[in-house]
């Protein structure tokens, strides 16, 4: 996302922004309860819905009423995030205790989610910190053009260009108001007599 903001508006670029925006989750959502997940195999007994935060390489809300329970010998939980589809949403259910059994998800290609750890805890608002190596090796390679999950999706959608345009914009406005600054402070003053 900051390589986007940066103004750097390329296809390769801008997945480049989006593969470092998917490395890290910072989210939370409302429930009651604590979990830990690391992959398919989790522990924890929480029940929370709805996100809010940067998630699924998107800053925002989910698109669907997600979240997720668990009682550590039965689990379930969903994720859709808005926009571009990269495959970072999943439906996953567990059936046996610590193990997840059952991954649904839109994407035909490998899912993040099996590469995921992430912890949970909280009371009304519950917190959510992940961090994806996979996510982290998919963004190193990305530079040599690699792309291992598939996720390269490259141009725009109408909304990232209306906030690039956005930013660009100030950034501007902001350079010119410090070359005019600048330049009123190197105008000899006038001579005092
Ligand atoms: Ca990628």
């Amino acid at each position: 996302m900051a390589i986007q903001a940066a103004g750097c508006a390329s296809p390769y670029m801008i997945d480049r922004g989006r593969d470092a925006a998917d490395v890290v989750v910072l989210s939370v959502g409302c429930g009651l309860g604590g979990r830990i997940r690391v992959g398919p195999v989790h522990a924890g007994l929480i029940g929370s819905i709805g996100s809010l935060g940067l998630r699924g390489g998107r800053f925002g809300c989910s698109e669907v009423d997600d979240g997720e329970m668990d009682f550590t010998v039965i689990s379930g939980e969903q994720f859709r995030p808005f926009g571009r589809r990269r495959g970072k949403d999943y439906n996953a259910q567990g059936r046996i205790p610590f193990i997840v059994s059952d991954v649904e998800t839109e994407w035909a290609g490998f899912n993040p989610y099996f590469t995921q750890i992430e912890v949970q805890a909280g009371l009304l608002l519950v917190p959510r910190l992940g961090l994806n190596p996979g996510e982290l090796l998919d963004f190193l390679l990305g530079w040599t053009t690699l792309d291992i999950f598939g996720d390269d999706v490259g141009f725009e959608s109408l909304e990232e260009r209306m906030i690039r345009e956005i930013r660009e914009d100030q950034r501007t406005r902001k350079q010119e108001s410090k070359r005019g600054q600048t330049t009123k402070s190197n105008q000899p003053s006038e001579a005092i007599p």
